[in-house]
């Protein structure tokens, strides 16, 4: 019976770091092996040990995936890192519901959201402690780290919301974030 009773959440999260903490939290890591053929250069990619930890996500899914209505929460954790001139940064994806939207916010260190539409036009915004940002339906997203910390964003997005990557894995976005005499640059493809 749960009538009258006060509960803790099964979830807490830290108010500076966002590190979550609970046994519902989910952690996902993505290793330079396998998500390599995101990267412009291939060459480059070879000069790291395979198990180069890209980047991690901490969720908390109160919800199966699918579910209309609920909501899931997450923390992505991107290292600081070039491959090449390119920025360490997530695989990207469509929401495989396209008209499901999702808030992002900066929390640590600075970098990029790359947004693209479905007329591939690619635009940035730029992450840093206290941005928020707004993507909306059917927009592509990738995060870029562009410092030399770890960049750490949290995230709200349907539960039914899914994951399409097969559009970016096999088109890619049409522009990619290098780095120009010091500066983030968005470069066409
Ligand atoms: C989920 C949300 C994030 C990303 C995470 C990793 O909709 O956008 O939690 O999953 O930033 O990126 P990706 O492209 O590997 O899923
Ligand atoms: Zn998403």
């Amino acid at each position: 019976m749960t009538h009258l009773k006060i509960f803790i959440s099964p979830v807490e999260i830290g108010l500076t770091n966002f590190e979550m903490k609970g046994s519902a939290v989910q952690f996902q890591q993505r290793q330079m092996d396998e998500i390599a053929p995101i990267f412009l250069d291939h060459e480059a990619v070879k000069k790291f040990p395979s198990q180069t930890v890209v980047y991690s996500v901490q969720s908390w899914q109160p919800v199966a995936e699918g579910t209309p209505g609920g909501l899931f929460f997450g923390v992505s954790t991107i290292m600081p890192g070039k491959v090449g001139r390119e920025y360490f940064m997530t695989k990207g994806h469509f929401h495989a519901q396209s008209d499901c939207a999702e808030f992002y916010w900066g929390v640590q260190g600075k970098g990029v959201l790359i947004l693209m539409d479905r007329d591939r036009n690619t635009w940035g915004e730029e992450v840093y402690p206290g941005s928020l940002h707004y993507i909306g339906q059917d927009i592509a997203h990738r995060l870029a780290n562009t410092g030399d910390q770890n960049l750490v964003v949290g995230a709200c997005w349907p539960s039914d919301a899914g994951h399409d990557y097969d559009e970016i894995a096999g088109n890619g976005f049409s522009a990619r974030l290098i780095e120009i005499n010091g500066q983030p640059v968005l470069v066409s493809e």
